[in-house]
């Protein structure tokens, strides 16, 4: 069941799509004080969501704020990332869950002032609050309840399931050539190459440098080809300069952000001076979504959009007030704590709080303003939707792959989104593992980190673990930054586990499409934390290294240096997989409990559940290529059990279609029929379970 209370006169932020009446009189659960609400989380009951943030799984044990952040660290320490999912479910006697729909900061203390109390502060009560009830007492309908007021995830096009290579550093398209050579000398196989900044004229968005990529849609239509799409990233500022078609009508038509007093918010990012477009205004929205079709003409069908804090480094303003102030410290013997502030004022440059107050949206056609501060967390989300609205006008019956750096809960109708500039370590591929389940509870189910690590330089053992993960993910792209080491699957000694482990995927694909797609269909979770299927198990509850995967799958990452196993707890008896490549799958029973499960370095292991059945496919080197009709159903049950396998085209968007649907049918004895006309040949590999 689900309640909404309304306080003050909430922005329209559009992240519910499913209208559902205030009702009058005080909020259950909480008590209000001041400007916060509270309630006493029960001892040791757990805390999920937020989707996009740092720490656990279970969010217990520190505090959170939605403030969309270019966080180029992820530390444990920071309160807030890239995205704004104000989505918590409480656990307990009587679950519930609560989404805050509220577009400015908002903070989240979960047991960080006090143990056992969860604070949500405002910085004012001018918001919607839905409170959700469990309807069978589960955690996962309580989710499934907030992804239908949400709206239906964003849903990829199928090659977007594939490899994809990155790099901030690809400049020309001759580099672009190499990669796909190299990927394809190497029999490594690649779907997508993603252009960052370099491919346009002066990073202004919608051109195309004529030096360094002369004929785009050649380039497209050569990889194309070779089963290779191309995507460009798309910022969020617009540059200033005279004769820059994209800037000059953003001017004469007045699309961009403006101060107070009526000029227009100029900030810096990557081409310098920049104009921020008023994603908020249907008709500048409308606007900046048309103009992807510049790239879309030129054979493109996937994009990144990128800095949609937006970032912004410095704004004109400030940076005038900084220089003078800096130039007071001139000739000055310069003391710790002089040194500290001369420093801190250039620190204090980039996505300064004061900047953000400084301008304006117009949400509505009538000339009614609003700060950007109260609203900040729309923007992302409204970039977004403007390529995704215009998507839809321009290619209706097509997919076109997006996917964003910022966001808020009702962007995922339009995209999904990378989880940002994490970097090399270890502990980053944990986080990724964590941050899977909590995205899914707030409708993100295209997601999927920087594999390999963005920031710093990897390492192959780190590589290769991370892939181990990432085949796993609907996103599955190993992208890194400037300057630091290159970490294409080609580059390192290990290459030959790293290929393998990529073809793995491809073998993966019936089964993850699967589960994306149903996912997606019917609003439900891809990626799940142990204790929502094995609810009241305690063990489960504190597991956080291990989570769900689709109908079948449980996954356990091995994520420390060196180590060459790791200790994994089964809830049940599962069937152990352990996978080097794609013609080398192994099976073992494990029975229920504690166990160390051996993983050489180039070994990938992960669990098929009782009565549960894995399709698979023969590898290939990329979607297009992929054989869906000769599958190998691996199968870990004791009677016929069956599965539900969906396959479509990938492009376009029929979902409903009955025909997607084929039921994979599994006996002990090994038969395995298909039902459907695709005329789908299956082997069954059946475990039955030991009796105990
Ligand atoms: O602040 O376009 O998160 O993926 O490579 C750097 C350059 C701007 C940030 C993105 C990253 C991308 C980079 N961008």
């Amino acid at each position: 069941m689900i309640r909404k209370f309304t306080f003050g006169n909430p922005f329209p932020t559009e992240a519910v799509v499913v209208s559902c009446p205030a009702e009058p009189g005080e909020l259950p659960y909480f008590s209000r004080e001041g400007g916060s609400i509270s309630c006493k989380m029960a001892s040791g009951a757990p805390v999920y969501g937020l989707g996009e943030q740092v720490r656990g799984i279970n969010k217990r044990g520190w505090t959170y704020t939605s403030n969309c952040t270019d966080e180029p660290n992820h530390l444990e320490s920071c309160h807030s990332l890239y995205g704004a999912h104000n989505f918590l479910l409480v656990g307990g006697e009587k679950p519930f869950g609560i989404f805050i729909d509220y577009p400015g900061t908002l903070t989240f203390d979960i047991g960080y002032t006090r143990q056992d109390t969860l604070t949500i502060t405002p910085e004012d009560w001018n918001l919607d609050l839905y409170l959700i009830e469990a309807e069978d007492g589960t955690y996962l309908s309580i989710v499934r309840q907030f992804r239908k007021i949400i709206g239906r995830s964003y849903i990829a096009p199928k090659w977007a399931f594939g490899y994809g290579q990155s790099r901030w550093g690809y400049k020309t398209q001759e580099d672009i050539r190499q990669v796909a050579e190299g990927h394809r000398k190497n029999g490594i196989p690649l779907d997508a190459i993603y252009m960052d900044i370099d491919y346009m004229e002066r990073y202004k968005d919608f051109t195309v440098s004529k030096e360094r990529f002369p004929d785009l849609p050649g380039l497209a239509a050569d990889m194309k080809q070779e089963g290779i799409h191309l995507v460009p990233i798309i910022d969020a500022g617009v540059k200033v300069e005279d004769g820059y078609s994209v800037y000059e009508e953003g001017m004469e038509k007045g699309y961009f952000c403006k101060e107070a007093d009526g000029t227009v918010f100029t900030g810096a990012v990557w081409p310098g001076k920049a104009h921020f477009p008023d994603m908020l205004n249907p008709a500048a929205r409308r606007w900046f979504g048309m103009k992807y079709k510049v790239l879309l003409d030129m054979g493109i069908d996937g994009f990144w959009n990128d800095m949609n804090e937006p970032a912004i480094f410095y704004s004109e303003k400030r940076l005038n007030q900084v220089l003078d102030q800096a130039a007071e410290f001139k000739g000055k013997n310069l003391d710790l704590e002089k040194t500290n502030q001369l420093l801190g004022l250039f620190s204090s440059l980039a996505n300064n709080p004061e900047d953000y107050r400084s301008f304006y949206h117009e949400p509505g056609n009538t000339g009614e303003r609003i700060r950007h501060d109260k609203v900040h967390n729309l923007y992302g989300y409204n970039m977004t939707r403007a390529a995704g609205e215009a998507f839809e006008e321009l290619e209706p019956d097509k997919r076109i792959l997006m996917f964003s750096r910022s966001s808020y809960v009702g962007m995922h109708r339009y995209g999904g989104i990378w989880q940002g500039d994490n970097l090399s370590w270890w502990s980053h591929l944990l986080m990724n593992v964590k941050m899977m389940p909590s995205l899914n509870m707030c409708g993100f189910l295209y997601t999927g980190a920087d594999l390999g690590g963005f920031g710093a330089d990897t390492t192959e053992d780190l590589l290769l673990r991370w892939l181990q993960f990432g085949i796993f993910t609907p996103l599955m792209r190993n992208h890194s930054a400037m300057g630091t080491r290159e970490q294409e699957a080609y580059r390192f000694s290990n290459m030959e586990s790293l290929k393998r482990i990529i073809q793995l995927r491809y073998c993966l694909l019936p089964y993850l499409y699967s589960e994306y797609m149903k996912a997606a269909l019917e609003d439900t979770m891809m990626f799940r934390p142990l204790s929502f299927d094995y609810q009241g198990d305690p063990e489960a509850l504190q597991t956080e290294d291990q989570v769900l995967l689709g109908d079948g799958l449980m996954l356990a990452p091995v994520y420390q240096q060196n180590a060459l196993g790791r200790y994994v707890y089964l809830p049940e008896d599962m069937l152990l997989i352990t996978a080097s490549g794609p013609d080398d799958f192994r099976f073992r029973e494990l029975k229920a409990g504690h166990h160390y499960v051996e993983a050489a370095p180039e070994e990938v292991i992960f669990f098929l559940r009782k009565g549960h059945i894995l399709p698979l496919a023969q590898t290939a080197e990329n979607v297009e290529q992929l054989d869906e009709t000769r599958l190998t159903a691996a199968a870990y049950l004791s009677e016929e059990s069956s599965y539900l396998l969906y396959d479509d085209d990938g492009i376009s968007k029929d979902y409903e279609n009955p025909d997607n649907y084929e039921t994979i049918t599994v006996s002990p004895d090994g038969t395995v029929r298909c039902s459907g006309n695709k005329g789908r040949i299956l082997k069954a590999k059946v475990f039955v379970p030991a009796e105990d």
